[in-house]
């Protein structure tokens, strides 16, 4: 394997391990608005294993669909995601998904049901969001691409503008630190990436105000500012900050995200896909990788997904096979 092909896969790693280990770390704080600093450090540092819920769950149904299509096929898409909740529904999903998947085994089609949700209105929770780091990985090279693969993958379940568009920005960001040089480039150069994806709107007024967080603000104010909440508009500029914040080092910036409060486990998780997909494998601790539920499995992915992404920014646009949208 080339330098190049090496570091990809050390950056795929990161990033899967990442989701997994912010999941599972912030998992026991859920919902609670103030975090003990010390219960937190208490429990990074404790040997006990690392379970991971529905924001890892999911992320992993992605992966394997990627790898089956080679793409992001919706129906088919929504058709593992199915599987993989029905195999273990007891994960934590959100109200949505499973209603979601309920009416699709009774012959829905793939983006019919969510459309039904919140009133006809759609979601716009962050879990379109969580879930879709392989899209970033794997479409990395071609920006058009990765965000017409990222909001299809949030319509099986978000048929809200702000939820797909949590989705698209997550990807983005995903995807333009995975290439990104921790050694020589800033990594806030992200923020510049997504606002061309977001020139305006409320997530571009979200994205202004993270650029706008110096390291010095108390956590009091980051939450003002951004929110810590299960929508997406609040996740995805949380974990934006507690990346930027902390980027050289994956486990205070998971730590940091975990401490915020709220969805505790969906920001850090969404925090651990941005510093694993910058830092790569070697930032992940081994002592949290030693506890991590299905560790071996998220890395056999992660380089499968590598290996994807190899073959298809190799190939010719005609011969790449999946569907965009
Ligand atoms: N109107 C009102 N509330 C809404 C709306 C809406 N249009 N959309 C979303 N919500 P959901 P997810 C609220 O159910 O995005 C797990 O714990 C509503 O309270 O579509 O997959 C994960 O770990 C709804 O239940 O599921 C994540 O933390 C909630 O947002 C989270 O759930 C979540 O939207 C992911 O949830
Ligand atoms: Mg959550």
């Amino acid at each position: 394997m080339s330098r190049d092909a090496a570091d990809l896969s050390e950056r795929f790693r990161g990033c899967l391990l990442g989701v997994a280990a912010g999941d599972a770390l912030g998992a026991p704080f859920e919902g609670l608005s103030q975090v003990d600093a010390d219960a937190v450090a208490r429990w990074v540092a404790s040997p006990a294993p690392l379970r991971w819920t529905d924001d890892t769950h999911m992320t992993l149904g992605v992966a394997r669909s990627l790898l089956d299509c080679k793409g992001v096929d919706g129906p088919r898409l929504a058709a593992e995601l199915a599987r993989t909740h029905d195999a273990e529904p007891w994960r934590g999903y959100g109200a949505g998904p499973p209603q979601v998947f309920a009416a699709l085994a009774q012959g829905a089609a793939w983006d019919a049901p969510a459309a039904q949700l919140f009133g006809g209105g759609g979601s716009f929770g962050n879990g379109a969001a969580m879930r879709v780091a392989p899209v970033g990985l794997v479409a990395h090279r071609a920006p058009d691409t990765l965000a017409a693969w990222a909001r299809t993958s949030a319509r099986v379940t978000h048929a809200h503008e702000l939820g797909q568009q949590a989705a698209v920005l997550q990807a983005a960001a995903v995807g333009w630190l995975v290439t990104a040089e921790p050694a020589g480039r800033d990594p806030a150069g992200v923020l510049d990436h997504l606002g061309t994806l977001a020139p305006d709107g409320v997530f571009r007024e979200r994205l202004d105000r993270v650029a706008g967080l110096t390291s010095s603000a108390s956590m009091r104010t980051v939450v003002a500012e951004l929110g810590n909440g299960i929508t997406g508009l609040e996740a995805v500029p949380a974990a934006l900050h507690a990346f930027l914040r902390q980027p050289r080092s994956l486990p205070d910036a998971v730590t940091y995200a975990v401490r915020l409060g709220g969805d505790t486990d969906t920001i850090a998780s969404m925090t651990g896909a941005l510093a694993g997909a910058f830092l790569g494998e070697a930032a992940v601790p081994p002592a949290w990788r030693d506890r991590l539920e299905a560790a071996d499995e998220l890395v056999r992915l992660a380089d499968a997904l590598a290996r994807l992404a190899r073959s298809w920014s190799a190939a010719p646009r005609g011969d790449r096979g999946a569907r965009e949208g």
